[in-house]
């Protein structure tokens, strides 16, 4: 299975991505996975011209985007995209778009065509820290993830898409003592479960229902 795994830029004055980091430090082979890495600006607009035109060229099956939410604990993946651009910080070109759609007259909200929650559980299972998000936030990772979802659903039918949010990692909360952080290695070894889950046949969304019956996904 050929999977596209992104990656955005440091924002926000950070001088690291953890998402960047991460991608970058997966192994070259991971047992049945053509695995490609794309470096993505955290710019809205061009993120998802980027991508698109990758996947145009490529032709994956599946493109898992990943990006730094910093303030969150667990490595989380992304349930839904909502057709808003609404920023309260510049993106990486200066932009700050307020109460703009993604997509003009599309759809309110696409959800995540990846099997999150047999992700979240494979994490869990592992002993990393992870639950189902219902909020990708107004920024680029949820503008990537609409358009992504969106290109999926009008040019490229078949293409699954979804979204991973990760914490900060240590050294990024070294003068922000009260943020939690994990480790790289954790959020390495979180991203190749979640390959390894969406390259697995029986992961689809209705095979994992009664383990989720305890509710800690949610
Ligand atoms: N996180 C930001 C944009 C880039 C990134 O890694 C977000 O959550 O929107």
């Amino acid at each position: 299975m050929k999977i596209l795994i992104t990656a955005f830029d440091p924002f926000g004055g950070e001088a690291t991505n953890p998402a960047l980091e991460a991608i970058r430090s997966l192994p070259d082979a991971l047992a049945g996975i053509e695995l490609i890495t794309l470096e993505v600006p955290t710019i809205f607009g061009k993120s998802i011209q980027l991508v698109t035109e990758t996947l145009q060229q490529l032709k994956p099956e599946a493109v898992l985007a990943v990006g730094q939410a910093g303030g969150r604990s667990s490595l989380t993946l992304e349930r839904v995209a909502i057709n808003l651009n609404d920023a309260i910080q510049p993106d990486n070109a200066g932009q700050i778009p307020v109460e703009q759609p993604v997509v003009v007259d599309g759809p309110a909200a696409y959800f995540s065509t990846l099997p999150f929650k047999a992700m979240a559980l494979a994490l869990c299972a592992a002993g990393i820290p992870a639950q189902v998000s219902n909020s990708a936030g107004t920024f680029v990772c949820n503008h990537l993830m609409y358009g992504l979802l969106h290109f999926a659903a009008t040019s490229m039918p078949g293409l699954k898409v979804g979204f991973m949010h990760v914490p900060y990692i240590p050294a990024q909360t070294a003068a922000k003592p009260s943020m939690p952080s994990m480790a790289l290695t954790d959020i390495v070894r979180g991203l190749q479960l979640c390959l390894q889950t969406i390259a697995r046949p029986d992961s689809a969304e209705g095979t994992v229902g009664s383990e989720l019956a305890t509710g800690s996904l949610h």
